[in-house]
């Protein structure tokens, strides 16, 4: 059995049903305070939807991340039982029709075997489907794959919107609220219809006591396998997605598994009717 992740046993038994809980998180000033450090610091990203985590500056991903990491962790401590702060990223849907994210998983940030990897997702204003509000799939992290990365391909992206509109939950939350998943749940969202942009964030978490890793494929990787980089420290601050971490934070190369349901037998299994 994997060890608990919330401090409070009713949060747990919700978190171990669907997968996700909502909680009220940041106060107002908090909100302002996050705001502001977006509005006064360039990403250099703009249109559609971006992650902070893609911007090519890495001095504007650490002060992103110590920023954000600054207001949340006294919180975070109350709320779970003994994890770490990983990643800080902000995420921002621009206005228009590029703005979707598409059905999936997030990458496994620890071995997922021993551990689950969690994200803290808090909106800084009132998101609903107009503005990009996510869809769970409720229960589905029993059902992912469990060796999620870079490179690594999440095949349920071409799943169709009927069944997420028929067959998946909409999670409208308050500005400052936090939606806090097991990474393996299959979420996405639609575009912002609306003529503000959704400024939103998010944070990766991990148990104190389990190893960052970063797991990874790309053409030179052996067939068959994925490799795993140890993620320790200022690593997703001096390495950039999309290139291969350096060898010096190599751990060793595995058998690559899918170990989640295809996207047929998903679908058959949480349409609503089979449930
Ligand atoms: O910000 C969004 O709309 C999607 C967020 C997401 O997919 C994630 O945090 O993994």
């Amino acid at each position: 059995m994997k060890r608990i992740v919330f401090n409070d046993s009713l949060l747990q038994s919700q978190f171990d049903d669907i997968g996700y809980v909502k909680i009220p998180f940041l106060d107002e000033a908090e909100v302002e305070e996050l705001l502001s450090f977006y509005h006064h610091n360039e990403s250099g990203l703009g249109g559609g939807y971006h992650s902070s985590m893609f911007s090519k500056s890495s001095d504007f991903r650490v002060k992103t991340h110590r920023q954000i990491s600054k207001i949340i962790k006294d919180k975070v401590a109350r709320v779970l039982d003994k994890h770490k702060i990983v990643i800080c990223t902000y995420l921002v849907k621009d206005p228009g029709n590029m703005s979707r994210v598409g059905l999936h998983c997030d990458w496994s940030l620890t071995d997922e075997s021993q551990y689950q990897s969690i994200i803290l997702w808090i909106p800084l204003c009132d998101v609903h489907h107009d503005n990009g509000a996510m869809y769970m799939l409720d229960g589905s992290h029993r059902d992912t794959n469990s060796i999620r990365g870079e490179g690594i391909e999440v095949p349920y992206d071409k799943i169709p919107d009927e069944f997420v509109l028929q067959n998946m939950t909409l999670v409208p939350v308050k500005k400052g609220d936090a939606v806090i998943f097991d990474l393996s749940v299959l979420h996405c969202s639609f575009p912002n219809e609306t003529l503000h942009p959704r400024i939103a964030f998010n944070v990766g978490l991990i148990p104190e006591e389990a190893p960052s890793l970063h797991y990874y494929i790309d053409e030179q990787t052996a067939q068959g396998k994925y490799d795993i980089y140890k993620a320790e420290g200022d690593f997703y601050f001096k390495n950039t997605i999309g290139i291969r971490p350096p060898q010096s934070a190599y751990l060793e190369s595995k058998d690559f598994r899918f170990d989640g349901l295809s996207p047929q037998e998903l679908m058959e299994k949480y349409t609503k009717e089979n449930v």
